[in-house]
Formats: structure tokens, C-alpha cells, sequence
């Protein structure tokens, strides 16, 4: 049986990756944040049933060096995903020394931790579109120069640079998977998507009465988690290592996920959605892109749901979810 772990074990990606790799009959271990609850967590169900005794979470904080460097020996993983680190890019404005701190040096203890093993494992390393920030060319590849906007797409320059120079001057098999947005049921309620499709289904069972949003007319190339963490798993099966844009090819508008969600339940959104300029960030990439053309050809990976399908996947389940909760709430 094959032994992989995984940092962030309980987020939208780490929760999805650890469904495939137990799937794939691997044994799972992977790290939570000291305090939280598995059991409550989205991996709540890995832990009881059939996949209970093959998934081992470790509640660690990854920003205290000793941690990992301590647990690993006693793991011996063969492959390695990193994916805990902060993941709103707005937020990386109002705290950037924590946000680099944690994206930049959590990535370079992971290498550390990674290349002092006596048989490194396989390592995935989470990198980001925001590295492109306004890029000249679109779509972006590979080849594309970095030129980041945000205190967040910094940060993930410095994790793919960071990759890269390992990979060359210490030769671990390290990966560096460049994502762009990827959402599902699970996506956190504070980035645009799922903010979008909870506020309609609650707007439908008239919980909520408004939606406040920034900007409206920002683009993204937003695709399905659940392919995103496919092409993790295919980047470490692969004979060499390398660098891959994930992405679906094509953007869409806020304003499209509005039309999507809110039409999805027959609702207007021009009714609900209210602007709220303290939502509007100081910078935002533009023409972000991606070219998956490498991942396509190598791994042969391609997604598998678009985007209107996945917006109304998202809208259904927050229906799903405030109907059963507000089921449970209800007086007897
Ligand atoms: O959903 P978002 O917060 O995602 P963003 O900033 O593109 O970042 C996500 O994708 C990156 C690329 O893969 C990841 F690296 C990152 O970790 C994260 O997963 O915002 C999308 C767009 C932005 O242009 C934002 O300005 O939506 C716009 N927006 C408009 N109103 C809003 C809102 N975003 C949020 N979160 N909340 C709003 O009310």
C-alpha cells in the first residue's frame, strides 16, 4: 500500500485528494490545524466506514518549524502534497508579512523537511495564476514571465521559484502544479463563487434579502476542484518532474456566475446584488488565462465539467444544505 501526506488535509483540494488516493488503495496521512475538529471537518466521512483505518490526520502547526521535521521520518511518505497555506488573495492585502510568511517559508520548510529524508518522497507544491499577475501574453504557459499584483501572487512566485531551484541544484522530484481558480460544493463561503451560490440559494428560501459584492467585472478562469487535484496526483505518476498550468481555458465574469446561480433558481439577481467598495481590492491580475497544453500532452489530463455545470452543481448543494439545516433548526 502506497503512503501519501498531505498538508491541509481538511481544505476543499486536500479533502478531494485524499477521496482519490484512497480510491487508489493508498494509506493517507495529512495535517489539520491544532484545534480542529476532523470529525466536523470536510473529512468527516473519510474517518469512519471503509477508509477509517487508512487515514491518520495530524493536528500541526506548520508555521513552527520543528513540527514536520519531527514527524516525517516517522511517516515515510512516498509522495508529498503541500496544500495548507492561506488562500485569499484579498485578505493577503490587509496582512501580507503573515501571508508570506506562511505561503513562502511554509513551502521552504516543507522542502527542507522533504530533502533531509533518507528517501525524499515525491512533492507536490501548490502554486497559483496570481505568479502571472497582468501578464502580456494570454493564455499564460509555463514559459510565462512572472509578474505578480498581490502580496499573495508574491508569495507563490517565490513558492515556484523555489521548486524550481530544488528540483535543479538538490534534484528532488519536485512538481509545482501553477492552478488557477478551482471551486465545488466545498470551495470556502468567502471566496466569489461559493459566496455567490449559498447568497442565492439563501435569497430562494428567503434567509438572506441581499448580496453584497467588489467588482463585478473581474474575469477568472475558474474550473473544478476535483480535476485540479487529479493533475496533482498524475504531476507525481509521472516519469519526470516539472512545472504545470492547470487551468480550463477559458474566463468568465462575476457577473456570469450571478446570471448562472441566481437564473439556476429563477431569481434576478439585479434585485438582490448591492456593491460594497470596501470589496474592491487594490489590484487585481488581469487576462489571467491558463494554456494547459503541457498537462494535456504529458499527463494526459483534461477537465471534465464546465463551467455552468459546476455554478449550478455549487447552487444545488447550498440549497441542499440550508434546506436540511434549516430542517434541523426547526422546532419539533
Ligand atoms: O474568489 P476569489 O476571492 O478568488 P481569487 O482572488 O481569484 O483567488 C483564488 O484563485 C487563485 C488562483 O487560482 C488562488 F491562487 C487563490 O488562492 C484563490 O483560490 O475572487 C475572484 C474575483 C476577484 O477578482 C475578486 O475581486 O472575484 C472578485 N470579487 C468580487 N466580489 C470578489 C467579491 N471576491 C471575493 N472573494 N468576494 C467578493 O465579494
Amino acid at each position: 500500500m502506497r503512503r501519501a501526506f498531505i498538508t491541509g488535509l481538511a481544505g476543499q483540494d486536500g479533502s478531494y485528494l485524499a477521496e482519490l488516493l484512497l480510491a487508489r488503495d493508498y494509506e493517507v496521512h495529512g495535517t489539520v490545524r491544532p484545534g480542529t475538529n476532523p470529525a466536523t471537518s470536510r473529512i468527516g466521512h473519510l474517518l469512519a466506514g471503509p477508509t477509517a483505518g487508512r487515514v491518520t490526520v495530524h493536528g500541526l502547526d506548520l508555521n513552527e518549524p520543528a513540527g514536520l521535521r519531527e514527524l516525517l521520518p516517522a511517516v515515510q511518505p512516498e509522495e508529498f502534497y503541500h496544500l495548507a497555506a492561506p488562500s485569499h488573495v484579498g485578505q493577503s492585502f490587509e496582512q501580507p508579512e503573515a501571508a508570506c510568511a506562511a505561503i513562502g517559508l511554509g513551502a521552504l520548510r516543507v522542502l527542507e523537511a522533504v530533502r533531509r529524508l533518507p528517501r525524499p518522497p515525491r512533492l507536490f507544491l501548490a502554486s497559483s495564476s496570481e505568479i502571472f499577475g497582468r501578464p502580456k501574453q494570454a493564455p499564460q504557459d509555463e514559459e510565462t514571465p512572472l509578474a505578480p499584483v498581490t502580496p499573495y501572487g508574491c508569495a507563490m512566485a517565490f513558492v515556484t521559484h523555489l521548486a524550481r531551484a530544488w528540483r535543479l541544484v538538490h534534484g528532488l522530484f519536485v512538481c509545482c502544479g501553477i492552478l488557477y481558480n478551482h471551486e465545488s460544493p466545498r470551495r470556502g463561503e468567502q471566496f466569489v463563487t461559493r459566496k455567490i451560490t449559498r447568497a442565492a440559494a439563501a435569497i430562494k428560501l428567503g434567509l438572506q434579502h441581499t448580496l453584497e459584492l467588489g467588482n463585478l467585472d473581474a474575469r477568472r478562469d475558474w474550473g473544478d476542484a476535483r480535476d485540479y487535484v487529479r493533475a496533482m496526483w498524475l504531476m507525481l505518476q509521472a516519469p519526470e518532474p516539472g512545472d504545470y498550468v492547470i487551468a480550463s481555458g477559458q474566463t468568465h465574469s462575476v457577473r456570469e456566475v450571478l446570471d448562472v446561480a441566481f437564473g439556476h433558481l429563477g431569481l434576478d439577481w439585479v434585485r438582490y446584488v448591492r456593491s460594497d467598495p470596501r470589496l474592491l481590492r487594490p489590484a487585481e491580475p488581469h487576462t489571467l488565462v491558463g494554456n494547459a497544453a503541457r498537462a494535456r500532452r504529458v499527463l494526459n489530463w483534461a477537465p471534465t465539467r464546465a463551467f455552468a455545470e459546476l455554478i449550478r452543481e455549487m447552487t444545488d448543494a447550498d440549497l441542499a444544505a440550508l434546506r436540511a439545516a434549516r430542517f434541523v433548526a426547526a422546532p419539533a
